[in-house]
């Protein structure tokens, strides 16, 4: 039997550079998110949209740092809402900008705990979004949430205290192509696993994630995967503020979401960074939702178990 699945709109724009993402939520119901879930028999539930919660006023001494308040509100906000459904069914965060992922990775992490298992985060991005408030020169938070997440220093007291921290080494990042200089020192000292787009060149993205999934499983872990539309190649995902070229192709990420549907293991999905101002005709959102598809059990053709 499979879970529920939980839609919960998650209109956050505050952390990206420029405008767009707050309307992605729309565009995978308009692209027939919801249906093609029911279409594989899973019961879906669509919660709507999250309001942000009211704003404390925030002032970090880093002058680039753009709308920490809305970081801090949403955060707080999105980690209840993930604690709460991921409790319910399997929820999918339809972002939004990926700062949002300081919530929903929170909240899973303090659902995991409350069941007494390790959370592990698979990141398939073009950036590891681990940048702290202090490193950050652009000041657009949604290239922090990854450091938030796993305890990275100086985010406290700005942003909510975590609940539970997602240890860095249950992090597997793939589709890496473009790391600052603070972050690749940071992401090197917290022992984050990295498969930057060489290693998926020269090894093949189906190794790098079957080893993951085996590390996940052998501790009886359970997964959440945040999809940043920029892990594609933009060539297929023009969709998205922070192109970046070289990216994943769509064979590569269809047989990704296929393997993480065949884990068993995901529990929770962000989808994030989609910017349709930005899309043609819808096709960055549609291939978002086909993905989503893969990932929840849409198959082409019957596999033998056995695997050769
Ligand atoms: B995304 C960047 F400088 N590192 O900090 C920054 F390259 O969620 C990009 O992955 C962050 O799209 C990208 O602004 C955040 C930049
Ligand atoms: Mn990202
Ligand atoms: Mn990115
Ligand atoms: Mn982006």
């Amino acid at each position: 039997m499979t879970k529920p699945c939980i839609l919960i709109g998650a209109p956050v724009q505050d952390g990206a550079g420029r405008l767009g993402c707050d309307m992605g939520p729309s565009a995978y119901r308009a692209a027939g998110l919801r249906e093609v879930l029911l279409d594989l028999d899973i019961e879906v539930y669509d919660r709507g949209n999250v309001a942000l919660a009211p704003l404390r006023p925030i002032v970090h001494p880093n002058a680039a740092v753009r709308l920490l308040a809305e970081y801090d509100a949403w955060t707080r906000v999105l980690s209840q809402v993930a604690f709460e459904t991921g409790g319910e069914g399997f929820p999918i965060f339809l972002g939004g900008d990926h700062s949002l992922s300081a919530g929903t990775i929170s909240g899973m992490a303090r659902r995991a705990a409350h069941e007494g298992r390790p959370l592990f985060v698979l990141w398939l991005d073009a950036h590891p979004d681990f940048h702290t408030l202090e490193t950050t020169t652009s000041g657009n938070l949604h290239g922090t949430p990854m450091a938030y997440v796993t305890g990275q220093p100086g985010f406290m007291p700005f942003l909510p205290a975590l609940h539970a921290t997602t240890e860095p080494e249950h992090v597997c990042m793939i589709g890496i192509r473009s790391v600052d200089p603070a972050e690749r020192t940071a992401l090197r000292a917290a022992g984050v696993t990295v498969h930057d787009m060489r290693a998926v060149d020269e090894e093949g993205l189906a190794p790098l994630l079957r080893a993951f999934l085996d590390r996940v499983a052998a501790v009886h872990g359970v997964l959440h995967v945040s999809l940043d539309v920029d892990f594609l190649d933009p060539g297929i995902a023009p969709g998205v503020g922070t192109t970046v070229p070289g990216g994943a192709t769509f064979r590569e990420t269809h047989l990704a979401m296929e393997m993480l549907h065949d884990s068993g293991l995901v529990r929770s999905l962000d989808l994030v960074e989609l910017n349709p101002f930005l899309d043609e005709r819808g096709r960055t959102a549609l291939l978002m939702v086909d993905l989503a598809a893969s990932l929840m059990g849409r198959r082409i053709f019957d596999r033998p178990t056995r695997s050769f």
